[in-house]
């Protein structure tokens, strides 16, 4: 065997020996309307059915999604791994809904970890409950490390939007029309968990808050809020004669302006930021019910506590204590003239360099538009020490003359 030959039988000695005992190679499958089951689920021959998809994955599997409306569920994909999550996605470009109109959910993920689902539509419309149950459309329980991102989460009678989970990360999900008409509270994202980022999501029309981070048994811990958008949530479904977005208080204790953007409460260390909150019927931000070390800066909020029974933020409540309490650098603006609401409070209050009471020159408000305009008395006028690196569009801090107080850096 001459030097190159040798070489060769090295070579390829080498290749088998890493396709032996490397890792299995994790498959892609594809799901498609015009698919067959007994079909191999490849690009060219996919499957039909997400139901089928999902239950033939492995560990670490992606699942691609095509254009089209699939009335089932997506239930118990297998856990993926730290290096290798499993994915369930649409095909980019395509729209993909996942409309289950018979059980309690669209999507349910029990004591899994390492998941990613991406760019799907869960459509709950025709999500019909029995009485007395409730449900949420994308249940997460027992497991970590889950990622849902790009998702439009929708309809629903008597369910959460999204719920669950610890060390999840809920990134630029569209949630809205939650519990419309219903008799009770559900909410855009029920958090009970701890070490959850939740960014960049559109969260409006949910008939309690839009995310409630809570858990009865405490331990709600670490949560990040950042850059979310939430509006026109805690209200009632207008019924004849009732004025336009007001809650009269005849349906129920839920009503009135109990609910609204975000409720920080039962764990320590959570964190708001870039938020921008409005137009909700209760409190835009409540921090309460055993919340300590919460952080609360950098947010905007407009025209909260439209039902004008409570105030736009709620820090400590007769029910729960808050303990340690930071709001700093937020606007707070609107016509309730009830800007904020302190008690039951433990430890020390720090509030600094916050816009109350004062018009923040905002470019459009009833267009939802909150970035500042030229002369704005939130320009330049935040601590350095409590901004963000950047503002809610990605925008370096500070420009100008210094940081500005509320969501957006001119
Ligand atoms: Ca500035």
């Amino acid at each position: 065997m001459n030097i190159t030959g040798a070489v060769r039988v090295s070579a390829a000695c080498f290749f088998v020996l890493v396709l032996g005992l490397g890792p299995v190679r994790a498959a892609t499958f594809y799901v498609a309307k015009d698919g067959r089951d007994s079909d191999p689920g490849t690009e060219a021959k996919p499957w039909a059915t997400v139901r089928h998809g999902v239950a033939a994955m492995a560990a670490g599997d992606t699942l691609v999604i095509r254009a089209g409306t699939y009335p089932e569920s997506i239930e118990y994909p297998p856990s993926g791994s730290p290096e290798r999550m499993t994915t369930i996605k649409a095909l980019p470009g395509e729209q993909v809904v996942i409309q289950a109109n018979d059980i309690n959910h669209c999507a349910v993920v029990h004591d899994r970890s390492y998941l990613l689902i991406q760019g799907l539509v869960f459509d709950a419309s025709d999500l019909r409950l029995p009485e007395g149950a409730s449900g949420q459309i994308i249940e997460v329980s027992g497991g970590s490390h889950i990622t849902i991102d790009g998702c439009e989460v929708r309809g629903g009678h008597d369910a959460n939007g999204i719920i669950g989970g610890n060390h999840c990360t809920y990134t630029n999900n569209h949630i809205h029309h939650i519990n419309v008409g219903g008799e009770a509270g559900y909410y855009g994202m029920y958090l009970g968990g701890h070490d959850n980022l939740i960014a960049h999501n559109t969260i409006h029309h949910a008939n309690g808050w839009g995310i409630h981070a809570y858990n009865t048994r405490g331990g709600a811990d670490r949560n990040t809020f950042i850059g979310n958008r939430i509006y026109h949530c805690g209200f009632k479904e207008k019924k004849p004669g009732e004025p336009d977005g007001k809650v009269t208080g005849s349906a129920g204790p839920w009503s009135a302006g109990r609910f609204g953007g975000i409720i920080l409460s039962s764990g320590s260390g959570d964190v708001a930021y870039n938020n921008v909150i409005f137009d909700n019927d209760g409190p835009g931000i409540f921090i309460g019910y055993g919340a300590v070390d919460p952080q609360v800066y950098n947010n905007t909020l407009y025209g909260n506590n439209r039902a004008g029974n409570d105030a736009q933020v709620r820090i400590g409540d007769p029910h729960g204590t808050a303990t340690n309490p930071l709001f700093s650098n937020n606007i707070v603006y609107g016509p309730s003239g009830k800007d904020i609401v302190q008690e039951n409070i433990k430890g020390t209050v720090t509030m600094e360099t916050n816009l109350l009471g004062r018009d923040p020159r905002f470019v459009d408000a009833a267009k939802g538009d909150f970035h500042l305009k030229p002369y704005s008395p939130a320009i330049d006028t935040g601590t350095a020490a409590r901004s963000p690196e950047t503002d809610l569009d990605g925008k370096k801090r500070p420009q100008g003359g210094g940081c500005d107080i509320g969501a957006y850096e001119r």
